[in-house]
């Protein structure tokens, strides 16, 4: 009996810790991302080697997602999203589109459409899916799909900035469609610091 009082006791206290931690120990992550000393955009930066409960305790940020086809251009180029997303690919061009894609993270094709049409796809495995136009070969687009929501897209300037990022050793990685990715171990010790992690990408 005092054992069996002992382990509740316990167990009390450890679920009382892990609320407490959920609460208090996030920080910030942010920084720039270069190449060849000269700021990019199109990066995504994010936090890779987390715990499997961390990751299955994170809130995802169910904002919309959406990337236009205007001036026969996908607008942005690069988004990340949580697994489990549906993405909005509005036509706001004169011509059709067909925006399809064969990465193994998500085949699909949304067949031809007009002008003032949208249609949408769910992404939900984990990976880089590159969205292609059967129409116009130069159209290019990235999502970046991520079991977590502990990431940022770099903007024009290379900056970014995670919020929320939890307290521990892991790793920062930064993916681009061109340069490739690397990794950057980290350690952020409490909550409510703010990291400045500034990663080079190598210059093809
Ligand atoms: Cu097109």
């Amino acid at each position: 009996m005092i054992r069996h009082g002992l382990a509740t006791a316990v167990l009390l206290i450890m679920s009382v810790s892990s609320v407490f931690t959920a609460e208090q120990s996030t920080g910030i992550i942010k920084g720039s991302v270069t190449i060849g000393g000269r700021s990019t955009g199109d990066a995504v930066v994010s936090i890779e080697g987390l715990p499997r409960q961390t990751i299955k305790a994170s809130a995802a940020n169910q904002a919309k997602a959406v990337i236009d086809q205007k001036e026969l251009k996908f607008i942005p180029r690069v988004i990340a999203v949580v697994i489990g997303k549906t993405v909005d690919f509005p036509n706001n061009d004169k011509t059709f589109h067909n925006v399809f894609s064969n990465s193994e993270a998500k085949k699909f094709d949304l067949g031809l459409y007009p002008s003032g049409q949208s249609r949408n796809v769910n992404f939900d495995k984990p990976g880089v899916v590159k969205i292609l136009c059967n129409v116009h070969p130069n159209m290019e687009a990235y999502v970046v799909v991520k079991e977590h929501p502990f990431f940022s897209v770099a903007d024009a300037r290379g900056n970014y900035t995670i919020k929320g990022a939890p307290v521990g050793k892991y790793r920062i990685e930064v993916w681009h469609p061109e340069y490739g990715v690397k990794s950057v171990p980290v350690e952020l010790v409490r909550g409510d610091e703010v990291l400045t992690i500034n990663v080079e990408l190598k210059e093809k």
